[in-house]
């Protein structure tokens, strides 16, 4: 039986537009890697969806004068169109305001409960008295207490990450009005006990982060220096999950509470099956986001299965990446920077953008996206290295032998080694999702290809009237562009297609473990439109 892969990417908040940073930071790794594992073979559950609550949601629907569900509503269809938009195969993008969330997350608690590890306490809370509301998360903001930046939210720091309890905020105000009356009013909130499972967890931690993303890991290793801290898992707020205790009808969930377990729930709506990924310790759990959502994923979230006890599927590698910026600032709506989903694809098609951006994968630092290297890398590699090879031999082909494959030889044994040596190379990175360094390989086995092209001169061979030459030259050229097809999907599945229906005969996009001819002598194949065009770099 092929080996269990469960994949998730992390659930955008439903608020605003989507941006490229979207695309990079979990959307395409995420793909990338499920589309990966379903060419070597491997049995798939890949799960995306929208993370529907928590302040951002009310925020939003406050904002475009909106009741939240009809908000949420909107924006999910956005969510769908640049899911199909930009071809990501999620076995279901589903979202969690659900039934099936809600009678998990209640499970969940009581489950807790039950192993004694909920506390009521008193706590005292942001009330604003201007907007007549308690204030959670998103809705208060303020100057963070541990780094200073004054922009902080209520719970968690956008500048340094730390997360923290409302009243420790300085300066506290309201993200709604703007208020500054702000009192700080007693209230009851139920405590998950992380620090009764700190052992546990510190063990758990010890033997997986090694194994993740370096920057998942550093991050995850800097927490288990901190100790584990009880976290309040209530909020005074009436959108979210409700409360299933007595003398807690007005409170909700924290989102963090529920928000990843949205990837269990959505995997149930997805599949009858879906325990056999998550209660399976054989299966292999890689999950995809930014660097600031670790924290959740590597305390929070595993915290939870743990204290749970009952045989949850924990991440095997967290994959995590920096944030992309683009022409040098950070991307946002309020200032119009960046590129926009909605609007992406009157740029250029969403291959391109799905090769760009994981040419450009923040993996080791923050990274700067401008539109000349997104040009640039869309002119040499897919344009130049792909598109006018595959488009060179099919033309040079039906010039001199019509639309069939002309007849070829032995596989050309240097060109083997070194095409080899680069799948290899492709294959380890994907393995371990490093993104930026599968590029490079890529790269080079369409430079490769283009190298072999060039000094063979298939055409001078024409020339000369050596036409068998010429036939064996461009025949080891189809069975290239068959590895293009290959090794590329992936990244470009739009392109992979197109190649691969060159062929008269069905060849599957598998992944391969080394270069071999699979285009038989004499197979129809036609001459595609150009696969990429050239971008020209708008000045404006
Ligand atoms: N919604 C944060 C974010 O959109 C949060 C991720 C949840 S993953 C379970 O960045
Ligand atoms: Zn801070």
């Amino acid at each position: 039986m092929a080996k269990k892969y469960l994949i998730t990417s992390a659930l955008p908040y439903i608020n605003g537009e989507l941006h490229i940073g979207h695309l990079v930071g979990c959307w395409l790794p995420s793909d990338v890697y499920a589309r990966f594992c379903r060419a070597m073979g491997r049995d798939v559950l890949y799960i995306g969806g929208a993370d529907e609550h928590g302040t951002p949601a009310m925020v939003g629907a406050w904002k475009e004068n909106m009741p939240v569900l009809e908000y949420t509503n909107k924006y999910y269809e956005k969510h769908l169109r640049a899911v199909s938009d930009f071809n990501l195969s999620f076995d279901l993008y589903g979202r969690t305001h659900t039934e099936l969330q809600e009678k998990l997350i209640h499970d969940l608690f009581k489950r807790l409960e039950e192993r004694g590890l909920i506390e009521e306490r008193e706590t005292v809370q942001p009330f604003s008295v201007d907007d007549d509301m308690f204030l959670a998360d998103r809705q208060l903001e303020g100057t963070c207490p541990k780094c200073g930046y004054e922009k902080a939210r209520g719970d968690q720091c956008d500048n340094c990450s730390a997360t923290y309890e409302a009243d420790e905020l300085i300066n506290p105000r309201s993200a709604i009005s703007g208020s500054t009356n702000i009192e700080m009013r007693k209230t009851k909130n139920l405590f998950f006990m992380a620090s009764k499972i700190e052992g546990d967890w510190r063990k758990w931690l010890l033997q997986h982060a090694p194994k993740w993303s370096k920057t998942a890991s550093a991050i995850a290793m800097g927490w288990a220096n901190e100790g584990l801290h009880d976290t309040s898992i209530t909020r005074d707020l009436k959108w979210g999950i409700p409360v299933n205790k007595p003398g807690y009808e007005n409170k909700v969930f924290y989102v963090w509470f529920d928000a990843p377990w949205g990837y269990v729930s959505i995997s149930q709506a997805a599949t009858k099956d879906w325990e056999s990924w998550w209660k399976n310790p054989d299966c292999f759990y890689a999950q995809f986001m930014g660097k600031d959502n670790v924290k959740f994923h590597s305390v929070f979230f595993p915290e939870q299965q743990l204290a749970m006890n009952d045989n949850w599927k924990t991440v095997d590698l967290l994959k995590a990446v920096n944030f992309l910026n683009f022409e040098g600032g950070k991307v946002a709506k309020s200032t119009g920077n960046g590129i926009f989903l909605d609007n992406a694809l009157n740029i250029a098609p969403s291959d391109c953008w799905r090769y760009a951006l994981m040419a450009s994968a923040p993996e080791t630092d923050d990274t700067d996206f401008t539109m000349a290297r997104f040009v640039d890398i869309v002119n040499k590699d897919l344009n130049g290295l792909l598109g006018n090879f595959v488009s060179r031999v099919c033309k040079l082909s039906a010039k001199n032998f019509g639309e069939i494959v002309p007849n070829g030889t032995e596989i050309d044994s240097e060109l083997a080694n070194k095409i080899n040596e680069k799948i290899e190379e492709l294959t380890n990175a994907m393995e371990k999702c490093e993104f930026r360094k599968s590029i490079v390989a890529l790269r080079e086995i369409y430079g490769l290809a283009n190298e072999y092209m060039t000094i063979k001169e298939p055409w001078v061979l024409v020339k000369n009237g050596d036409l068998n030459g010429a036939g064996a030259v461009l025949n080891e050229c189809f069975q290239l562009i068959d590895l293009f097809a290959r090794v590329s999907s992936p990244f470009i599945p739009d392109a992979a297609a197109k190649i691969q229906n060159i062929f008269a005969n069905e060849h599957d996009l598998s992944w391969p473990t080394k270069y071999e001819h699979r285009i038989s002598n004499g197979e129809g194949f036609t001459v595609p439109e150009n696969l990429f065009n050239r971008l020209e770099l708008q000045e404006d």
